[in-house]
C-alpha cells in the first residue's frame, strides 16, 4: 500500500522534528515524510553534534490534493518563531524552498506574518540545500515506540523514511489528523483489525494533546 503518484518536496524547520513528523505524517495529501538535519554548512551533521544544522521535515506531498499554502499554513501554527521564544538552531524557524514558485509564497506568507503579528521573527526562508536523513531512530518517532505495530508493518530502516502507512499511522497514534480521515485511512490503507483498533484507541486517548516533545 506505498503511493506512486508525482509529487512535490517541501522542507521546514519548526522544533523538534518528532512533531513535525507526526504533524504532517497525518495531513491529507502527504506522501511520505523523513527527519534530518539542513540549513547549515558544516558536513555529515549527527544528532549529538548538529553543526550549524537545524532540525528539519522533509515533506512529500501531491499538489493535487494539499498545496504549498496549506503546508505553509500548518507550519505556522504549530512551532513558536517570535525573538522573544529566544530559540536555538537545532530548533530554529525556516522556510527551505525548493523552486522559486515556492520562495515567492514562502516570502509573501512571511512578510504577511510578521504584519499580523507586529514583531520581527525568527523564520527565515533559505534554498533548500542539502538535506541529512536523521538516525533511523528518529524517523516515525512516534511510530516507533510501538515496536508490536513496526513488526507488524514489516517496518525496515529504509521504509521509516518513504512508507506513506508509516507517516500516517505516526501522526494518528499521537491523535493528530481528522477523525474521518483515520476512518478513511484505515480501508484505503488496508490494516487490519487488529492494528485499526489499535491506532483508534490511541488515536482518541491522545486527540486534542499537545504534540510536545
Ligand atoms: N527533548 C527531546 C528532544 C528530542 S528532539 C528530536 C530530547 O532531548 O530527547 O530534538
Amino acid at each position: 500500500h506505498e503511493v506512486d503518484t508525482p509529487y512535490r518536496k517541501a522542507t521546514f524547520g519548526m522544533g523538534c522534528f518528532w512533531a513535525s513528523d507526526a504533524l504532517f505524517g497525518a495531513t491529507p495529501g502527504v506522501l511520505r515524510t523523513r527527519v534530518g538535519y539542513s540549513g547549515g554548512t558544516s558536513l555529515d551533521p549527527v544528532y549529538r553534534n548538529l553543526g550549524d544544522h537545524t532540525e528539519v521535515i522533509e515533506i512529500d506531498y501531491d499538489p493535487k490534493v494539499v498545496s504549498f499554502e496549506d503546508l505553509l499554513e500548518l507550519f505556522w501554527n504549530n512551532h513558536e518563531y517570535g525573538l522573544t521564544a529566544r530559540i536555538k538552531k537545532q530548533y530554529t524557524s525556516l522556510i527551505l524552498y525548493h523552486d522559486e514558485d515556492q520562495k515567492r509564497i514562502a516570502e509573501i506568507a512571511l512578510k504577511k506574518e510578521i504584519y499580523k503579528r507586529k514583531e520581527e521573527l525568527v523564520t527565515e526562508v533559505i534554498p533548500a540545500g542539502i538535506f541529512y536523513p536523521a538516525e533511523d531512530y528518529h524517523q516515525k518517532y512516534r511510530l516507533q515506540q510501538h515496536s508490536w505495530l513496526c513488526e507488524a508493518l514489516g517496518l525496515t530502516p529504509e521504509l521509516l523514511q518513504t512508507s506513506h502507512v508509516a507517516a500516517r499511522l505516526n501522526g494518528y497514534l499521537v491523535g493528530v489528523g481528522a477523525e474521518e480521515n483515520l476512518a478513511k485511512d484505515v480501508v484505503t490503507l488496508g490494516l487490519s483489525e487488529k492494528i485499526a483498533e489499535y491506532v483508534k484507541r490511541h488515536y482518541e486517548q491522545n486527540k486534542g494533546g499537545s504534540l510536545y516533545c
